[in-house]
């Protein structure tokens, strides 16, 4: 019987289950060296701790490492229902809350080892934690692609973390109420990016779709759709996707450095953020500040056992 201990919370609604001890020993290399470990060697576990009949297809799983990066008070690896993330804003947050709820970490600053980079979380209060995510920029304007079954629209291609496709004109209505037709339709972009071989730099693939339309929170510039790579919806305002469209509307001249920006996600629930310019040698790229609060929901501990048929999670994702 493996034990595994978690700590459940959400971002602004978005869950984050960091598992605290019993996950698989990864080794000592880089985070990216130990994210291909993972994903070679323990993808079951992934699925055992995130999918049913422990989890569910919304949960993004954070497994707590040693950091490589001696600087680094933590690593983390996220994951989720499909397979795994390079950073995730939101669990970034719920990580500091969780580490502050765990008594791990202090109010301030701490810096934390991912398999993109080294970000920053800092917790102002037991809820509530500002990230400093990785360099992030717009790598084409208004792309456009052709949507069977929707016809031809147009979108930024943007790094924040994880690659998006943010599309600012549709026909949706970015409300609680229509997801599941928010969702088919981003199914269908994501699908024709892929036959269209319409991708991120190097050739990666683009697995987060972003709608955009106004927004309804007070304070808030716009409210969003985020489309996960599991055909799953992001809850909260999706701390990357916030960096993506960051990028995009700097490098819009929309935005300037320092410059509050509120975006709302599709449940209400809000995101503050502002860049700052990346340094000289990356021009048009932003380093990217996300607040947010989180609450922790429950702490728990995992039993795998050897003999049950669905101790590997019951994997019916996209
Ligand atoms: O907040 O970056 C984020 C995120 C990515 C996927 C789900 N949430």
């Amino acid at each position: 019987m493996q034990r595994v201990k978690v700590v459940d919370s959400h971002t602004g609604g978005e869950p984050t289950r960091v598992v605290v001890s019993g996950g698989p020993d990864l080794g000592r290399g880089t985070m990216a060296e130990r994210l291909a470990r993972f994903k070679n060697e323990f993808d079951w576990f992934r699925s055992a701790v995130v999918n049913e009949p422990r989890g569910s297809d919304v949960i993004v799983g954070a497994l707590l490492c040693e950091p490589h990066d001696a600087s680094c008070a933590a690593g983390v690896i996220f994951f989720n229902n499909v397979g795994y993330l390079g950073m995730c804003g939101h669990g970034t947050i719920g990580l500091a809350v969780t580490l502050a709820h765990l008594g791990r970490a202090n109010a301030g600053a701490m810096k934390i080892d991912t398999p993109v980079g080294v970000v920053e979380a800092i917790l102002e209060d037991r809820n509530v934690a500002t990230v400093n995510n990785v360099v992030s920029w717009r790598d084409r304007k208004l792309w456009p692609v052709d949507v069977p079954g929707y016809g031809k629209f147009a979108g930024d291609i943007a790094w924040g973390g994880n690659w998006f496709y943010l599309i600012y004109e549709h026909p949706f209505q970015i409300s609680p109420g229509n997801v599941e037709q928010l969702t088919e339709f981003t199914w269908a972009v994501r699908q024709a990016l892929t036959k269209e071989g319409i991708t991120g730099s190097g050739g990666a693939e683009i697995d987060h779709i972003e709608l955009y339309g106004p927004p309804q929170a007070k304070g808030a510039q716009s409210k969003n759709f985020v489309l996960c790579p599991g055909k799953i919806y992001d809850r909260s305002p999706c701390g990357t996707g916030t960096s993506a469209k960051l990028a995009c509307l700097a490098a819009n001249g929309k935005l300037k450095p320092g410059e509050m920006y509120v975006q709302e996600g599709i449940l209400g629930s809000v995101f503050e953020a502002t860049y700052a310019p990346a340094e000289k040698d990356m021009p048009g790229r932003v380093l990217p500040t996300i607040r947010g609060s989180a609450y922790v929901t429950g702490e728990a501990e995992l039993l795998l056992d050897a003999k049950d048929p669905f101790r590997n999670g019951i994997a019916v994702g996209a």
